[in-house]
């Protein structure tokens, strides 16, 4: 079969979304738009009705060499001759329709599981529609809602099919290029998206669906540029740490935190000592009139409220739609059943460049079962240095970004490359907010440099943690109390170094190796 699947039309003749227009009007517009595939869907109307309307609908489609299919009924498929149906698992089975049906027709599965995926395979389905994306006001009685990493764990499970599939459940205009993106594995990708809601209930379907067509053929943004590990690694990323920072200096980038209360002062003066400016707005709205400054954001949950969640989604699709940086610190990710559930819905509400946490935290982002923190620390450890290295790998593989595992010794990783970086001072780990400012100053680096968010990351986490160093080695320093304003002070003399071109605080001090898995 070679259909086109990639903007694929699913129709929806309810009030809500004709909004009293007639269903082939809109579905005409569509298909000027360049949608490749429609699907008429009436759970609803009498059999006589749908004959009519799937019989004009057919000669609408055939206009613009666009294959029409029939949902659930075959009968109605066969009345009008159309191209086919595709059928969900609740209505007849795929062998039975393809008794019925002529021999070159197309027949679609919808799955939600990787066992139903199988199954249509085996059974010879044309392609799959893979479902629930994500929850959909459209559909209420979907059975799983998958978002990308369950899309990409089905897509890798078949990838030696040649199978056709689509996505389906709210996708639309601000996701969909994320969607194709995160969804895709090394070895199978999505052929397409099926949309209802961002093209019926368009005021205008033809607009809607052109924009999603080039939407579609491009990339996100955000899009990561590979970087295969070479021959000495690490010591080929430190060499280039000194520009970078003094590239981050020069650039003076502005992050964008919604950050925790605990430590937001701390955090804008790090930000300051470092040479770039914090600003600390929790008031998703205001996002729509900071990104226009293409800085970074900063999403640290660690003082979650009612309201957060719902900021943090209008900010962070304001910082994807202009492809700046995106960085999730998910604190106490698994300390509560709230912060649970905030790690889900603000997955699949956005891109982030950046995922930075501790075990405890990685683990849960991940999906690890019974994980639990006590509280914002990690909690005891269960993973050892190679397990730890494999999970920031895979979630970065996974999620198509850079992840950053915070400890003793810290992981990061791009899903190709990962560098365990062992520099710092116990003192960090007595002082609140020196975890938090990690995900700030990786937006500075982030912005400041695009072409390797890993290795933006590594100079920002380096500059650091030998301030850290360095203040701690002072004499005057007895504890954290006495560390913290040193802290400051070495992390504004490093930024000094850099602005003036002096290098010499880098020379010899990193403690830094690839890991090898
Ligand atoms: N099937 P929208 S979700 C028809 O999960 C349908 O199988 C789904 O609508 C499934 O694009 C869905 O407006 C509705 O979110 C998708």
């Amino acid at each position: 079969m070679a259909v086109d699947l990639s903007l694929y039309l699913v129709t929806d003749s309810t009030p809500a979304i004709l909004k009293g227009r007639d269903l082939c009007t809109i579905v005409e517009e569509a298909c000027k738009g360049g949608v490749t595939v429609v699907q008429y869907r009436d759970k609803k109307s009498d059999t006589g009705v749908q004959i009519a309307t799937a019989r004009k609908l057919h000669q609408i489609c055939q206009k613009y060499s666009v294959p029409l299919l029939i949902n659930d009924r075959v009968d109605v498929a066969l009345a009008v001759g159309a191209e086919g149906v595709h059928l969900g698992q609740d209505d007849m089975l795929f062998t039975e329709a393809k008794k019925m049906l002529p021999k070159d027709s197309i027949i679609g599965i919808s799955a939600s599981t990787l066992e139903e995926a199988q199954k249509a395979i085996a059974d010879g389905a044309d392609y799959l529609g893979i479902g629930t994306m994500f929850s959909t006001p459209t559909k209420t009685n979907t059975r799983y809602t998958l978002g990308t990493a369950g899309t990409q764990a089905i897509l890798d499970a078949i990838s030696a099919s040649p199978v056709s599939t689509v996505a389906i459940g709210g996708i639309n205009h601000s996701n969909v290029q994320r969607v194709i993106y995160q969804s895709e594995s090394p070895k199978k990708a999505l052929d397409g998206v099926a949309i209802v809601s961002a093209i019926m209930a368009a005021d205008d379907p033809k607009a809607a669906s052109e924009d999603l067509v080039n939407l579609i053929k491009n990339p996100p943004r955000f899009a990561l540029t590979a970087h295969p590990s070479r021959a000495n690694e690490a010591e080929a990323l430190l060499q280039e740490v000194p520009a970078i920072v003094r590239k981050m200096v020069e650039v003076h980038p502005l992050v964008h935190n919604m950050i925790n209360f605990v430590v937001a002062n701390f955090v804008a003066n790090v930000i300051l000592s470092i040479g770039a400016s914090p600003i600390m707005s929790p008031y998703g709205d205001e996002a729509t009139d900071l990104c226009k400054f293409d800085g970074a954001l900063l999403i640290n949950m660690g003082t979650l409220t009612s309201e957060s969640v719902s900021n943090y989604m209008k900010a962070v699709k304001a910082y994807n739609g202009r492809g700046n940086p995106v960085i999730y610190d998910p604190v106490g990710a698994g300390a509560t059943g709230i912060r649970r559930n905030a790690v889900s819905d603000l997955m699949a509400c956005g891109y982030f460049d950046l995922i930075k946490g501790n075990e405890g935290e990685i683990r849960q982002v991940w999906g690890s079962s019974g994980v639990q923190q006590r509280g914002v620390d990690s909690g005891p450890s269960t993973l050892d240095g190679q397990q730890k290295a494999r999970l920031a790998r895979d979630l970065a593989r996974r999620e198509r970004n850079v992840v950053l595992m915070t400890g003793a010794i810290d992981y990061l990783s791009d899903g190709e490359r990962v560098i365990a970086v062992e520099n710092g001072h116990p003192f960090l780990g007595q002082v609140t907010g020196t975890g938090c400012a990690v995900g700030s100053i990786s937006g500075c680096f982030l912005t400041a440099h695009r072409s390797d968010r890993l290795l933006a990351v590594l100079s920002g986490i380096l500059m650091y943690e030998i301030a850290a160093e360095n203040a701690a080695s002072k004499e005057y320093v007895r504890g954290p109390g006495s560390f913290v304003p040193a802290f400051l002070d070495e992390l504004y003399a490093i930024r000094t170094a850099a602005s003036n071109g002096d290098d010499s605080w880098f020379a010899g001090r990193a403690k830094v190796q690839e890991i090898k898995l």
